[in-house]
């Protein structure tokens, strides 16, 4: 079968969370695991191409962008708080602060949930790690695919990673699976990487990660921090830092915002990826900017996907897409595999 490849793993099931603190009540989980089959069967029902499970790649490959204790607990989260008789998950009591220890990592695990963490909507199960490890070997998979010649593959993961940075998690996020994906484009041999973030919240973590770098330029599309999570970062004057200044580029966007203001600000976004001269793109695709999406507050309808994946198309790069958020269920599919069937017929 011709046509964009497909990157999946089942393991995404292995993590589930129990709920979510949100709209002032305890509610089922938004990001829950019938997101990515939606999306696969979707990739089914029109014939994308071939669906491939991922490789299995070495954590060296993660340490490249995120610290080995946020790494580490990770792994280990789940069996010490069981360890301390509580059932659950594991969940942060306390976050970092103005004026906190920033340079002292505690050792028990409440105060290393605290010191990793930013949010409660993140909570580690059992299961989580071999889930959030699939969902980085799909990202990785995909880079494979594109340094075989392939012009763009689909990394279905689950769960997202955009929200999280270098040393802490939050946001449905555990690892960002976007940037480990873009640092090992850099390390198989690319020059510079442009990662093109279009889901509807901000890519805090990205941002993070690449802010003092100019070998990865960042642009991103995403509710104004005024407005939306996560609220603390994501203006327009966050233009990056010492030798990577000019090199993070954000349209924060008001709520409301439909596909004429949006596809402005995604034209001047491919104008920079274009003056960068990037050799590869991935896209952080989230489709929760789409109307009746249930935690978004922005207007795209089906058909302005199609043209995301043609403009996106018109780099003429090669691009990785990188499944992360979107929530209105049913429409998820449709959504997220018209961005790639417009990227594949442009
Ligand atoms: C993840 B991705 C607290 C509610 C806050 C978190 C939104 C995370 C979005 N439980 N909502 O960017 O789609
Ligand atoms: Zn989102």
């Amino acid at each position: 079968m011709n046509g964009m490849k497909t990157i999946f793993s089942a393991d995404h099931l292995l993590h589930q969370s129990p709920g979510e603190l949100i709209f002032g009540e305890f509610l089922p989980a938004f990001e829950k695991p019938e997101r990515a089959e939606l999306v696969l069967g979707r990739v089914k029902e029109v014939g994308l191409g071939e669906i491939r499970p991922p490789e299995s790649f070495p954590v060296s490959a993660i340490t490249r962008v995120h610290a080995p204790g946020l790494v580490a607990l990770l792994q280990s989260a789940q069996a010490e708080w069981e360890g301390l008789g509580r059932t659950g998950a594991a969940y942060p009591y306390t976050w970092m602060s103005r004026g906190m220890r920033e340079d002292r990592v505690p050792a028990g695990l409440d105060g290393r949930l605290a010191y990793y963490s930013f949010d409660c909507g993140t909570p580690i199960t059992k299961t989580s790690w071999q889930a959030i490890k699939s969902s980085v070997d799909v990202a990785l998979s995909g880079v494979a695919l594109l340094n075989s010649g392939e012009r763009g593959a689909f990394s279905l993961c689950r769960p997202p990673g955009h929200h999280a940075g270098a040393d802490h998690y939050g946001g449905y996020c555990f690892l960002n699976n976007a940037a480990i994906a873009a640092q090992k484009l850099l390390d198989d041999g690319a020059k510079r990487v442009a990662i093109l973030d279009v889901d509807y919240h901000h890519g805090n973590g990205t941002q993070q990660i690449f802010y003092r770098r100019d070998d990865v330029l960042l642009v991103s599309l995403h509710g104004h921090p005024d407005q939306e999570y996560p609220y603390l970062l994501g203006w327009e004057d966050e233009i990056g830092a010492g030798a990577g200044e000019g090199f993070n580029l954000n349209f924060p966007l008001r709520w409301g915002t439909a596909w004429p203001e949006w596809s402005a600000a995604l034209e001047a976004g491919l104008k920079r990826i274009t003056a960068y001269g990037a050799d590869a793109v991935v896209v952080s695709l989230g489709v929760d900017t789409y109307k009746d999406d249930p935690i978004s507050h922005f207007l795209l309808e089906h058909e302005h996907f199609t043209q995301m994946g043609a403009r996106i198309a018109s780099l003429r790069k090669p691009v990785l897409f990188v499944m992360e958020g979107g929530y209105a269920v049913a429409e998820i599919g449709i959504n997220a595999v018209n961005v790639l069937t417009g990227f594949e017929g442009a």
